[in-house]
């Protein structure tokens, strides 16, 4: 008999959906211990709870996290509300006993991020954030490659995280559509929402960043607030670039807006090495282009003639995760990303090895994305403290 993995969700937003559906499909498609079953699916907004009960298939539903976070019938928490509450959430979870698994970015700042670590740090539980890109299979395999030593000193590392959906100056802020765009809900803007992700992939892949320099901007300036109804100062980054430093010498550009017409979730990064490259495009999100300059087996320069860039269809049953899936050639999606994560989390709680990024890893990417604010409204290089 499986044991069980009872989950209660807190937050009925797109990112309830996809955790939603990890959680079902979980055992169709990997053979872990664990069973998950949705036991309660959480929201203030009683009508959302109700349907996404019936939608997902939870056993029951609540407009009470506290309740639900001290549920006797509950091991796991996780977190798809909005930024702000990410630490109460957390930190209420991880002293009740609960595993605590929590949406990106870890929090609003460092400070938050760093009692959220302590917390579960203190409660000895098992805890991951959802950085998914980190799971569509490319991009483990680029990681593959570099841990495979085919980039060899790597020099440059370049990353670009672009949308569109906030050009329309009549654009609302805040509500629970719109939070994103609330500085006191969300943290920051396309840094903590878009950048986090980049930098945690650059981070997995590259090592540590030491210091950034930063330009954010805000396009549109003022928008009308949801909840009180009156035009008020934006107060998000609605894009930022920075470059950066990394411990191991190389150096990166990261660019994100919410402002590149016809860019919808544009994500891309590229790493150049003395031996090789790799570049990425969530456009296509079924391959991962590589360059082979030396022969990693050989250490022989490849042949003239025969260099130039591989596109490699990462849908062979070698490739990371596909094995779980299809037959060669047959791809995956953004969904699998979340599915990925969840079996990689359940198999670290049944070998007792942690599943990165954990709330320690994140906090990494929380001091960048400090970081780069920071540096954005001093208008110079700021150091990350990042590990
Ligand atoms: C923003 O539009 C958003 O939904 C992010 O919040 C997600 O993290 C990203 O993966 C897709 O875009």
């Amino acid at each position: 008999m499986a044991k069980e993995l009872r989950v209660g969700l807190i937050g009925c937003g797109f990112m309830g959906r996809t955790h939603s559906n990890a959680y079902r499909k979980l055992n169709n498609f990997f053979p872990v211990e664990h069973r998950a079953v949705l036991k309660c699916i959480c929201d203030v907004n009683e009508k959302k709870a109700e349907e996404y009960k019936n939608v997902w298939g939870y056993e029951r539903c609540d407009t009470d996290w506290r309740r639900l976070v001290e549920a006797d019938d509950i091991d796991l928490i996780d977190i798809t509300v909005p930024n702000r509450f990410h630490k109460e959430l957390a930190i209420a979870a991880a002293e009740a006993g609960k595993m605590v698994c929590c949406e990106k970015p870890m929090a609003m700042n460092v400070a938050e991020a760093e009692e959220m670590l302590r917390a579960v740090e203190k409660a000895g539980v098992a805890n991951m954030v959802w950085f998914n890109y980190r799971r569509v299979p490319s991009i483990a395999l680029a990681r593959q490659v570099v841990d495979e030593g085919r980039i060899g000193r790597p020099f440059h590392y370049r990353a670009t995280y672009l949308q569109d959906w906030t050009i329309a100056a009549d654009v609302p802020q805040g509500g629970d559509a719109l939070w994103r765009l609330d500085a006191k809900v969300a943290g920051s803007g396309v840094t903590g929402d878009l950048l986090a992700h980049s930098i945690d992939t650059a981070m997995w892949l590259n090592g540590p960043i030491s210091r950034v320099v930063a330009r954010t901007e805000v396009f549109v300036k003022e928008r009308v607030h949801v909840e009180t109804g009156e035009k008020q100062p934006v107060t998000i980054d609605d894009a930022c670039m920075f470059l950066a430093e990394f411990a191991n010498g190389s150096l990166g550009t990261f660019e994100s807006t919410r402002y590149a017409r016809g860019r919808k979730n544009y994500n891309t990064f590229e790493l150049n090495g003395a031996d090789g490259s790799v570049f990425f495009d969530l456009e296509e999100p079924e391959y991962l282009q590589f360059f082979e300059y030396t022969q990693q087996q050989s250490g022989k320069k490849t042949e003239s003639h025969l260099t130039g860039w591989r596109k490699i269809h990462t849908t062979n049953s070698e490739h990371p995760y596909m094995s779980h899936y299809w037959v060669p050639g047959t791809c995956i999606g953004y969904e699998h990303t979340f599915l990925n994560a969840l079996a990689d989390f359940v198999a670290g709680i049944e070998s007792g090895q942690p599943t990165q990024p954990d709330f320690r890893s994140a906090l990494q990417t929380q001091k960048v994305c400090d970081a780069v604010i920071e540096s954005a409204s001093k208008g110079a290089w700021v150091e990350t403290r990042a590990e």
